[in-house]
């Protein structure tokens, strides 16, 4: 056997280097490092003798590097993704919420981590977590229930069968999230002899897994018995590149589409059977077909709360759902008709099978009055008032063409843009609402961005993520990444003490006026990005706005525009309940009512139905 002496940290990336997916691309596209005690010997000097075989990119914080990984690996539909090397102890943990956020929205990347000795000799080194208990514990092993497959390195040779269990993991479609390897440091820098064949370049297959016939068979009886269907489409059908299948499926079928959050762009908005979002946040078209359907046709969706109104949307007492799901988990949930299997060749599949059968014509005055009411809403205000968030959307999809990507995660934009942003193309509309990560936001259109270079990239950012995470601008700029960012500045959380009202609370702790304070906060935000090298500049108006977005289209560099905003509108069009517990005893009358009102909506909820 022939073999070739490298250290396990250079083995590791060489074997990462040689990594392709089925279109023959190299399937990571790099790895971002903040280097610490626990990598910079040993991971620092493989990743520095990669060179640009294996680009490496320094990032401000570990999270919020990480969020730029994993958004990479979201616009590229899972099929690249990066790595992210951490030191041990804070380095490691900062990237712990990014772990928890690659699972929740099943999105490959992998966690290199520095661990501690694996010798014990230096025990305990700067950083150590001291487990009284168990010697095996450390720091790293906070990302155990957040990773999709977790392992440490105590050996160089545990990397043969590490490594190619962690790609597994990565490349498979029903298992994909996080892979975390704690790579201890001594024995990143340790020499093996490793069999050369290790290093011989790989092809990941795009794995179509075909769903049992058994299932295939009722999933075509639950449909031919269907008179209002619904499908609902998730952020699978994109994973799975179903776009054109789920259209297919749609129109022969005559079925209309609702889309989630991590679904929407699957049709063009202006397809007449897009009905629009769906749920909580959802359109009020989409919503009312959904309320009455009689099948919930859900593809490649995890079915959360915010899709199902919390389990209140689907009314019609003879309804029945059927999930087409590439991991039995998501197809199994809520007792629906299974089908597991790959979206793209299940709807295929079926197309041919159902040959014509039609559902029941939808009335196309319930779409109209949907897009009558987004136009209402979007347009440019007459007035002084300040501008809500729909006018803002308004207005940068006015100013943006559609070939654009809008990249949000927390506060209000993402409802508003859910409901209202008209999405041309798949993959236009990059909303991470699975763990929805206030500072996602500026980080992940970075990561947008490296895999969609020749795409406008617009982020959408309230005031509070803003200030939670945005150092990762610097980081776009100083690698000439060029993302738009506009910050909707209403001084302070506004979605949630518009959530905490609306359950009877007294404004508090949100707004940073009815915060706790001895001198006003006055944030600069145009001062504070254009000192981290972007372009920055405030408007006072929408008008001002989408002159500032034309502006910001033919800069060279991360632009950023700052607008105050109103925080106190909210859905003013669509939306549906969604279940936040009210206290059942309180002392103050407005939670008793909020309570009554609460329980009434209990009501309507199916949990196990
Ligand atoms: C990391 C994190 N912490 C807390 C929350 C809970 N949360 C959701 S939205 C929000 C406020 C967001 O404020 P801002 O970005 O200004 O948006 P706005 O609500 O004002 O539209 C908070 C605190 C979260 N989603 N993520
Ligand atoms: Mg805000």
């Amino acid at each position: 056997m022939k073999t070739v002496r490298l250290t396990a940290a250079q083995a590791l990336v060489r074997y990462l280097s040689v990594q392709r997916n089925h279109d023959g691309e190299d399937f990571f596209g790099g790895c971002w490092a903040i280097f610490g005690h626990g990598n910079v010997a040993g991971m620092g000097e493989a990743l520095h003798g990669a060179g640009d075989s294996f680009p490496t990119w320094r990032g401000h914080n570990e999270q919020s590097m990480a969020h730029a990984a994993i958004a990479y690996a979201k616009a590229s539909n899972r099929k690249r993704a990066m790595a992210v090397t951490t030191s041990i102890g804070p380095g490691a943990t900062n990237m712990v919420t990014a772990a928890a956020l690659a699972h929740v929205n099943r999105l490959p990347v992998l966690f290199i981590p520095g661990d501690v000795f694996a010798n014990r000799a230096p025990d305990p080194v700067l950083q150590q977590i001291e487990d009284f208990g168990d010697g095996t514990i450390s720091a790293n092993d906070c990302f155990k229930p957040v990773s999709r497959y977790f392992d440490r390195i105590t050996r160089p040779e545990q990397l043969l069968t590490a490594l190619p269990r962690a790609m597994a993991v990565l490349t498979d479609p029903a298992d994909c999230g996080p892979a975390t390897l704690g790579f201890c440091q001594d024995v990143q820098a340790e020499a093996y002899d490793w069999p050369e064949s290790f290093f011989v370049p790989k092809t990941w297959k795009n794995l179509r897994p075909r769903a049992d016939l058994q299932q295939i068979e009722d999933a075509i009886g639950a449909i031919r018995s269907a008179k209002k269907p619904l499908i609902i489409a998730g952020g699978g059908v994109h994973y799975a590149q179903a776009c054109d299948d789920l259209r297919d499926f749609a129109h022969r079928h005559n079925i209309p589409v609702a889309e989630t959050q991590a679904g929407k762009s699957a049709l063009p908005w202006d397809d007449d059977l897009n009905m629009g979002s769906i749920g909580v946040t959802g359109a009020s078209s989409a919503n009312a077909i959904a309320e009455d359907a009689d099948l919930i046709i859900a593809v490649g969706t995890r079915l959360q709360d915010f899709t199902t109104g919390s389990w209140s949307l689907f009314k019609n007492p003879d309804r029945r759902i059927l999930s087409i799901n590439v991991a039995a988990y998501d197809a199994r949930k809520h007792d629906a008709i299974s089908v597991v299997g790959d979206a793209k060749v299940t709807l295929a599949e079926l197309t041919n099978a159902l040959a014509d059968y039609r559902a029941g014509a939808v009335d196309p005055a319930l779409k109209q009055s949907w897009m009558d009411a987004v136009e209402g809403v979007t347009a440019a205000p007459t007035g002084n008032a300040l501008p809500t968030d729909a006018q803002v959307i308004g207005a940068v999809q006015r100013s943006t063409d559609e070939n654009a990507i809008v990249v949000c995660a927390a506060g209000g934009l993402p409802g508003e843009l859910h409901k209202l942003w008209k999405a041309a193309r798949p993959n236009g509309y990059h909303v991470e609402y699975g763990f929805s990560c206030m500072g996602y936001e500026i980080a992940g259109g970075l990561g947008v961005k490296m895999a969609c270079p020749d795409r406008e990239v617009v982020v959408m950012v309230g005031d509070g993520s803003y200030m939670m995470m945005n150092s990762e601008l610097a980081t776009s700029v100083m690698l000439g990444h060029k993302i738009i960012t506009v910050i909707l500045d209403n001084r302070g959380f506004g979605c949630i003490n518009r959530l905490q009202m609306a359950t009877g609370g007294e404004s508090f702790n949100n707004l940073l006026d009815t915060a706790r304070h001895v001198v006003p906060s006055a944030i600069d935000f145009a001062a504070h990005a254009g000192a981290m090298g972007a372009i920055a500049e405030k408007v006072s108006s929408i008008n001002e706005l989408e002159d500032a977005m034309v502006r910001a289209k033919e800069a060279d560099r991360s632009y950023v525009i700052v607008i105050d905003t109103d925080p106190l509108p909210s859905k003013e069009a669509g939306g549906h309940w969604w279940d936040v517990a009210v206290p059942e005893v309180s002392v103050r009358p407005s939670v008793n009512e909020a309570r009554k009102n609460y329980e009434a909506a209990l009501k309507k909820q199916r949990p196990g139905d």
